[in-house]
C-alpha cells in the first residue's frame, strides 16, 4: 500500500463531507456515499437508497480508494512519438493533444467520410463520446459488452419475448422457488443486488441447480450441481424442453394466452431424448429428467438464467433462445419469482441540441452479415479496419476498453490498429491498449467527475447521479469536458452548449420534471408510480415480436435461413493431451480494470490455472508450480501462471479468471501477473445470427516452465 495513502488516511480528522455518487468498478452502478476529509476520500459506503446495492458495496466497490489514489494513473495527455506497440511518450498540454486529434479527425472525414471513425466504449463517460461521434457524423459506436459478452443472450430473448432480459437483469430471485444457473457463477460474478436476491431466495427455500463443468462457489451451495461436458449445454436445454412439452408440465393457460408455436416446438424437439442428451452432456439421463420435473413443479416462480457472459461457441443466440423457451414454457415472464416486468421511465436528452447529421439516425450495420445484431459489433469494426470493407475505417476512439484483452485474436487487433491513421485511448491507467495509441487522454476517475445519469429499470425506475467527491488529480479531466473542448476544435460547439457537467445534468432533470436538488442531495431517486412488475388482469404484458406473442417457433429466424427452433450442433472436444479452456471472474476484480488497484491486488494479485488434482498428478504438475499454457494452434502464453490443483473441476477442462496477464509496464502491480486467457483465444466462431464471438472453443495444454 503506498505511503502517501497511509499518511493522509491517518491525518487529523476535520468535519466530514458526504458525497453521494455511484460506483464504476463494474457496471452495476451501485449507489455509494463518499466520505471526504481534508480534501481526500477516506472511505466509501453503500447508499441505502440505491436498489443496485441497498446500502452495501461488494469487495471491489469498497476498494474505490485503490483506484482513485493509484500513483500509476495517467497524469497528463500523451502523444506517441515512437511506434505503435513500442511507444515513446511526449507529455502534451490538453490544447496540443486535442489539437492533434481534431486535425486528424477532420482529415479522415475529408478523405474517407465520417463513417471511417468508430468509437469503442465501455463505461458511463462513454455517453459523451458517443454524442461527439454522432455530432461528427458517424454511427459506428460499439461496446465489447455486446459481441463479447451478453449480446447473444439479449438477442435470444428478444427473438422469443420481444425484449431483452435487462441489465441489471429482471430476475426475481428473492421470490423464486427454483433457480437454474447455467454457466453463471453468480457470487464470484459479484453483481451486488443480484447476489443479495439470490441469497434471499435460497434463505426462503428456493431450490438451486447449477450447470457448470466447475464446482463454482454457488454450485457448492446448490441442490443439484450438474458438471456438464463443455460445449453441450444446448443438448441439456433441448432435452429439458422435450420433457416439459411431452409430459405437459408447461403452464398451459399462460401459453394459450400469450404464446404461439407450441405444436411446432413439440415436433422440433422430439429427437432430443434424455438418453441422447446424457451421452452428449455426461449428465445421467435420470438426473436430467428429475431436474426437469422438479423445476416444472415449481412453475411459474422459476428462473432459468444463462448468466451474462454468453459468447461461448458461436451458436450462442440459439442457446439463449432455448433458455428463453424454457422460461416461456414455465410461464416465468411477468410472474413473481420469475422474470419481472421492468418499470418504465426515462430522462430526456439535454434540451435544444441540434439534430445529428442525417445518416447517423438508426444503426446502419457495418456489414449486413448478422441480421439480428442489436448494435455494431467490435469485430466488424476491426474487420473494416483490416480490409477497408465495406468502407474505410481509419480512426478509433477507445474509451474505457482495454481492446488488447477484450477481443479474441490479438494479431487481428494489431493488424487493424496498424491500418489506422489515428487511435485515441481515453483511460485512467496506462493499460495494454495505451501502448498502441497515438494520443492518450487521461480521464479522471469516477470519484472526481460528473457523468451521464445512470437509469435503472428495476421493479421501480431509479435515477442515480455521478458527482465529484474530490477535484480531479494531476491533469486528468472528465469526459464531459474533454468532448466539449474537442467538439469546439472541430467546429461542433453547438452540440455542447452546457457550461459544465453539473449544468448538463441539471438541465436534463429539469426537462424531465425531476427534482435535481433532491437527486444531488440523495444520490438516487426512485420513481414508484411506474412500477407494475407482475401480470395481473389489469396489467397485461406486451411482446414486441412480429406476432405480438411469445414466439416458441420463430418465423423471423426461419425467414432469414436460421433454425426457428434451436437445433443441436456438435462442437469439437479437446484433442489428446489438451483441455477445454474455461474462464470466469474473480469476485475481487472486474476484467482488467481493477488489476492495478492496490487494495484489490493485496488480496488477489494474480490468477491461477485450475486443473483436476487427478490430472495434475498424472501429468506431473504440482500445486503452486508456475507453468505456461499453449493452445492447439501452438500459441504459448507470454507469461507464467500458478497451478491450482482441485477436486472442483472436470478432468477435461482448465479454468482461469479473466483480466490478468496485463502487459503494461506503467501498471506496476498488474504488469505480467498471471496469464490472460485471451492470448490463447486465437480461434473464435462468429454467431451468424448476431455477430457474437464464441471464444470458448480453444484447447490448451500445460507446458513446464524451463
Ligand atoms: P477491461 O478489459 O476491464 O474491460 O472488456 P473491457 O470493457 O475492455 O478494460 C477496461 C479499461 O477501462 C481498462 O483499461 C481500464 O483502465 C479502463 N477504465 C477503468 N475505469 C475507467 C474510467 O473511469 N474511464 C476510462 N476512460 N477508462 C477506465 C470487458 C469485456 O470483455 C466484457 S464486458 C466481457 S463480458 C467480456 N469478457 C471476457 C472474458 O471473460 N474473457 C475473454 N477472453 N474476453 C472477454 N471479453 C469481454
Ligand atoms: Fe461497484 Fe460492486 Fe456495485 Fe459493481 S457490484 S458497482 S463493483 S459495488
Amino acid at each position: 500500500m503506498p505511503e502517501s495513502f497511509l499518511s493522509w488516511a491517518e491525518s487529523a480528522p476535520e468535519e466530514m463531507k458526504l458525497v453521494p455518487t455511484f460506483c464504476e468498478l463494474c457496471f452495476w452502478n451501485c449507489g455509494l456515499i463518499a466520505k471526504v476529509q481534508n480534501g481526500k476520500v477516506v472511505k466509501v459506503d453503500g447508499n441505502p437508497l440505491s436498489e443496485r446495492g441497498r446500502g452495501r458495496l461488494c469487495g471491489r466497490g469498497n476498494a474505490a480508494l485503490g483506484s482513485l489514489y493509484d500513483q500509476d494513473r495517467l497524469k497528463t495527455p500523451l502523444i506517441n512519438i515512437g511506434k505503435r506497440g513500442e511507444p515513446k511518450w511526449k507529455k502534451a498540454t490538453w490544447d496540443e493533444a486535442l489539437g492533434v486529434i481534431a486535425g486528424k479527425l477532420s482529415a479522415i472525414k475529408e478523405k474517407h467520410g465520417p463513417d471511417a471513425v468508430a468509437l469503442f466504449s465501455h463505461g458511463s463517460g462513454g455517453a459523451f463520446w458517443k454524442h461527439l461521434l454522432k455530432a461528427y457524423g458517424s454511427s459506428y459506436y460499439t461496446a465489447p459488452s455486446f459481441a463479447q459478452c451478453r449480446g447473444p443472450r439479449d438477442v435470444g430473448f428478444t427473438m422469443t419475448f420481444g425484449s431483452e432480459v435487462g441489465s441489471p437483469e429482471f430476475y426475481d430471485f428473492s421470490q423464486s422457488k427454483f433457480i437454474v444457473l447455467l454457466g453463471s457463477h453468480l457470487g464470484e460474478n459479484a453483481h451486488n443486488s443480484q447476489v443479495q436476491d439470490l441469497v434471499h431466495g435460497l434463505e426462503q427455500g428456493a431450490k438451486l441447480c447449477v450447470v457448470d463443468p466447475r464446482c463454482s462457489n454457488i454450485a457448492s451451495k446448490a441442490d443439484y450441481w450438474l458438471p456438464i461436458r463443455p460445449a453441450t449445454d444446448l443438448a441439456l436445454l433441448l432435452a429439458w424442453i422435450r420433457i416439459i412439452v411431452n409430459e405437459e408440465l408447461y403452464d398451459a393457460d399462460y401459453l394459450s394466452k400469450y404464446a404461439s408455436g407450441l405444436a411446432e416446438l413439440k415436433a422440433a424437439v422430439q429427437e432430443f431424448t434424455p438418453e441422447w442428451a446424457a451421452k452428449e452432456t455426461d449428465i445421467p439421463a435420470g438426473k436430467i429428467v428429475e431436474v426437469a420435473r422438479e423445476l416444472a413443479a415449481r412453475k411459474p416462480n422459476v428462473v432459468i438464467s444463462g448468466g451474462r457472459f454468453a459468447a461461448w461457441y458461436g451458436d450462442d443466440a440459439q442457446r439463449a433462445r432455448a433458455i428463453a423457451l424454457l422460461n416461456a414454457l414455465l410461464g416465468s415472464w411477468g410472474r413473481p419469482g420469475g422474470i419481472y416486468l421492468p418499470a418504465g421511465g426515462g430522462v430526456p436528452e439535454y434540451p435544444g441540441l441540434p439534430e445529428y447529421p442525417e445518416h447517423t439516425a438508426g444503426i446502419p450495420k457495418l456489414d449486413g452479415a448478422y441480421p439480428f445484431a442489436l448494435s455494431q459489433t467490435t469485430t466488424s469494426i476491426r474487420n473494416a479496419a483490416i480490409t477497408g470493407q465495406p468502407h474505410a475505417m481509419k480512426g478509433w476512439l477507445v474509451y474505457g476498453c482495454n481492446l488488447m484483452k477484450t477481443m479474441p485474436n490479438r494479431e487481428e487487433t494489431i493488424k487493424a490498429i496498424n491500418n489506422l491513421d489515428l487511435l485515441v485511448a481515453i483511460d485512467i491507467v496506462p493499460a495494454d491498449i495505451i501502448q498502441w495509441a497515438d494520443v492518450v487522454l487521461p480521464e479522471c476517475t469516477y470519484l472526481e467527475r460528473h457523468d451521464a445519469l445512470s437509469l435503472g429499470k428495476f421493479k421501480k425506475f431509479e435515477i442515480s447521479i455521478r458527482q465529484p467527491a474530490v477535484q480531479p488529480m494531476w491533469e486528468s479531466k472528465p469526459s464531459w469536458w474533454i468532448t466539449k473542448e474537442l467538439g469546439k476544435k472541430m467546429g461542433l460547439e453547438t452540440y455542447f452548449p452546457w457550461k459544465d457537467g453539473e449544468e448538463y445534468l441539471a438541465k436534463r432533470c429539469e426537462a424531465g420534471g425531476i427534482n435535481y436538488a433532491e437527486l444531488k442531495q440523495k444520490g438516487v431517486l426512485t420513481i414508484e408510480e411506474k412500477s407494475a412488475p407482475y401480470i395481473t388482469d389489469q396489467n397485461q404484458p406486451t411482446f414486441d415480436t412480429p406476432s405480438g406473442k411469445i414466439e416458441l417457433y420463430s418465423k423471423q429466424l426461419a425467414e432469414k435461413g436460421f433454425d426457428p427452433v434451436p437445433k443441436y450442433k456438435k462442437h469439437p472436444q479437446p484433442p489428446d493431451g489438451h483441455f477445454s479452456l474455461l474462464f470466469g471472474r474473480s469476485p475481487l476484480h472486474t476484467f482488467s480494470r481493477t488489476t492495478n488497484n492496490f487494495l484489490l491486488t493485496d488480496l488477489v494479485p494474480e490468477n491461477s490455472v485450475w486443473i483436476s488434482r487427478k490430472k495434475a498428478k498424472q501429468l506431473g504438475f504440482k500445486d503452486g508450480e508456475y507453468v505456461r499454457l499453449q493452445n492447439a494452434a501452438g500459441v504459448k502464453s507470454s507469461g507464467t501462471v500458478k497451478i491450482r490443483c482441485t477436486e472442483r473441476l472436470r478432468e477435461d477442462c482448465l479454468y482461469m479468471v479473466h483480466g490478468f496477464g496485463v502487459h503494461a509496464k506503467g501498471m506496476k502491480r498488474a504488469d505480467n501477473k498471471g496469464v490472460g486467457d485471451e492470448e490463447l483465444l486465437t480461434g473464435y466462431q462468429i454467431d451468424p445470427i448476431m455477430g457474437g464471438t464464441g471464444m470458448r472453443l480453444n484447447f490448451v495444454k500445460i507446458v513446464k516452465e524451463g
